[in-house]
């Protein structure tokens, strides 16, 4: 849908373009290519203007797919062919760490950047997050660091959970965005092991079992669901997720290693009303 609205949005520029250039010569106002998203960060420094673009509203934890683009300050232009990496840090009372990432990639208009990154826990009073940019341009380096006010989302369901597995790793696994509707949704999910207190590595060919309920209504679960199973060309876990009516879903995973052993999550029965791997949506 984004892609669509980005060559709509190219489509009426170079139309404007040449009715420009033929009619007269008033100034050709750039379209700006994030016009759809929110701008939660704006930064000056190294004598550019670094804007960082968001779906959301803010940044949240969890996934959140984020948009960069460079404005060099004395021509007003952006910037194409920058090479861009970053590291978000927490500063906690006790120690720093990062979290889940991907590199930054350029997001086909050539001045627009994109990547990914997962917030595993919000700032607070005493310990916030940083974000750190190193890019090149023309062979020159920059650095800036900016802090992040990252939030739980606004309905505080769990998008996202950590957990040691009964393999005595540590994880994150995340849920992608979704907009649930009564009916058979896609459904899909990043899992990423924790290697240290500064790498996350994406980890493939476990398995996620689904099992939705409705604790409000006796518990019940809903038919036709579809584990998420590790899909290596977007390196994710996919599945089905079916949703039989509107309210909360406490939906309980369990995860299984490349040898189907469970490594964290419990069957729910109705001694065990919910297992300790889960996420929660309502709507
Ligand atoms: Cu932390």
């Amino acid at each position: 849908m984004k892609t669509i609205k980005l060559v709509i949005a190219a489509i009426i520029f170079s139309i404007g373009f040449s009715s420009c250039t033929k009619d007269d010569d008033s100034p050709i106002v750039e379209e700006n290519p994030l016009a759809d998203y929110k701008m939660v960060s704006s930064l000056k420094a190294n004598a550019h203007t670094i804007e960082v673009y968001s779906e959301q509203e803010q940044y949240t934890i969890g996934y959140n797919e984020l948009f960069i683009r460079i404005k060099d300050d004395a021509s007003d232009s952006y910037i194409s062919n920058a090479e861009i990496s970053w590291t978000p840090l927490m500063h906690m009372s006790q120690m720093k760490h990062s979290c889940p990432k991907s590199a930054i990639v350029e997001d086909g208009d050539e001045s627009v950047y994109k990547g990914f990154v997962i917030f595993q826990m919000p700032g607070n009073d005493d310990e916030y997050w940083d974000l750190t940019l190193d890019y090149t341009i023309d062979g020159v380096a920059y650095s800036v660091t900016q802090l992040l006010d990252v939030k739980a989302p606004a309905d505080n369901k769990r998008r996202v959970t950590v957990f040691t597995g009964s393999d005595d790793v540590r994880y994150v696994l995340a849920m992608m965005p979704l907009t649930p509707e009564v009916a058979i949704n896609d459904f899909s999910a990043m899992l990423f092991k924790m290697e240290n207190m500064m790498t996350f590595s994406l980890t493939e060919n476990y398995e996620v079992a689904l099992d939705p309920r409705m604790p409000s209504m006796g518990n019940h679960s809903s038919p036709n669901n579809v584990n998420l199973v590790y899909d290596a060309e977007s390196k994710m876990y996919m599945g089905k997720l079916s949703l039989t009516m509107t309210g909360y879903w406490k939906i309980n995973m369990k995860l299984l290693n490349e040898s189907n052993e469970v490594i964290k999550g419990e069957d729910v029965t109705d001694e065990n009303t919910e297992s300790s791997l889960f996420f929660e949506l309502e709507f």
